[in-house]
């Protein structure tokens, strides 16, 4: 009988009308909260929370590989790049976007970045040494992030979980070209070679703390989960990833460097070794390698386009259609 109710209401979305449907039943019959739709304070404050989060995250993420496309190796490379850059900024718009159907303001979410006041992934204050570390974040930190995103592909709350299914597969297409230029390297010279795992050996740890503190130290997991907003746990989402992720880089030629990484037979999973999560708290906090340098450089670039945003709404304001009852 929910499912009835949610499949309705899905339909209904679908033609532009949906009856009512109380949030707690909805949530019981898989439906999707839609933004006219009643839901609790908290809710709205937690979608708005990890959206914001989520958007700046992939803003900031330009930065580290943005750094590379002037010297990567060949136009082609040169041009893959470019391209997955844009599509993170265009993963960007969708979640403002997404963000603002819940009553928020982009304009005052960028404010809050700015000023310290939300936050973006932890990956992103790590820096690009070598051109090696844009194979590693292609294979690594998008394919954690493909892992983390596809089940936000079934949040309960439809606008974030429709974007999700865009960005998923244009996740699942940066993953592979990450792993692509991985392999070229590890079957290259030895210096190659070198350049590929010295890349992995930083980014391993890093990767594995995208998915946030172990679950008992998750203030947020238990609400969110009970919302349908997070459909599993953070370690239940490291552990997938981790399972993963071993077989690639065997195939890879590759070592990840975790001496502890070895199948259990029992469990049915990789166990992996102790993650230093101090570290993954003093990113947070601001002081990671590159913390400093991806804000400034964030504030610099909204600045420097104010003159953009101003030009864009003259020219919406000049071609505004007049209201009804305007003379
Ligand atoms: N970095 O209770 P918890 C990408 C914070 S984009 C920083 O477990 P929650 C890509 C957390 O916010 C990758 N902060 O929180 C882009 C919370 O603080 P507040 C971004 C972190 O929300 C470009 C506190 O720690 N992906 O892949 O239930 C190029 C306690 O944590 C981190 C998303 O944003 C972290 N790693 O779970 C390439 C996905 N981890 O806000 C690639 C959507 C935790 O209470 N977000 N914190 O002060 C999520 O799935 C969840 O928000 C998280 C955290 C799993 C990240």
């Amino acid at each position: 009988m929910l499912h009835d109710v949610a499949r309705d209401a899905d339909i209904c979305h679908i033609l532009g009308y949906r009856r009512p449907v109380a949030f707690d039943d909805l949530l019981a019959g898989d439906g999707r909260v839609e933004p006219r739709d009643e839901m609790p304070e908290g809710y709205r404050r937690t979608l708005v929370r990890q959206i914001a989060q989520h958007a700046h995250s992939e803003i900031i993420g330009m930065q580290p590989e943005g750094n590379w496309i002037s010297r990567a190796p060949s136009l082609r490379r040169k041009a893959i790049l470019m391209a997955k850059v844009q599509d993170e900024a265009g993963h960007g718009l969708y979640l403002y976007a997404a963000a603002e159907t819940l009553g928020v303001d982009r304009a005052d979410l960028l404010d809050q970045l700015h000023t310290g006041r939300q936050k973006y992934s932890s990956i992103f204050n790590y820096p690009t040494l070598t051109w090696a570390d844009v194979g590693a974040i292609g294979w690594l930190v998008d394919g954690a992030a493909i892992v983390n995103q596809v089940p936000l592909c079934r949040c309960s709350y439809g606008p974030y979980a429709r974007a999700m299914v865009r960005i998923c597969k244009e996740e699942s297409f940066h993953q592979r070209q990450g792993f692509e230029i991985l392999h070229t390297l590890s079957h290259g010279s030895p210096a190659q070679q070198r350049m590929a795992q010295d890349a992995v050996d930083r980014y391993w740890w890093p990767a594995l703390m995208m998915f946030g503190p172990p679950d008992d130290d998750s203030p947020n997991s238990a609400q969110s989960m009970a919302w349908g907003i997070k459909r599993f746990s953070n370690d239940d989402l490291r552990q997938r990833f981790v399972d993963m992720t071993v077989p690639q880089a065997q195939a890879l030629g590759l070592t990840l460097p975790d001496p502890q990484i070895a199948w259990n037979e029992d469990r049915g999973h990789y166990d992996f070794g102790p993650i230093d999560f101090t570290e993954l708290a003093e990113v947070i906090k601001g002081n990671g390698p590159c913390n400093q340098q991806r804000l400034a450089h964030k504030v610099q670039a909204h600045e420097d386009g104010a003159w953009v945003r101003e030009a864009a709404s003259a020219y919406a304001a000049k071609h505004a259609r007049p209201t009804e009852g305007a003379a």
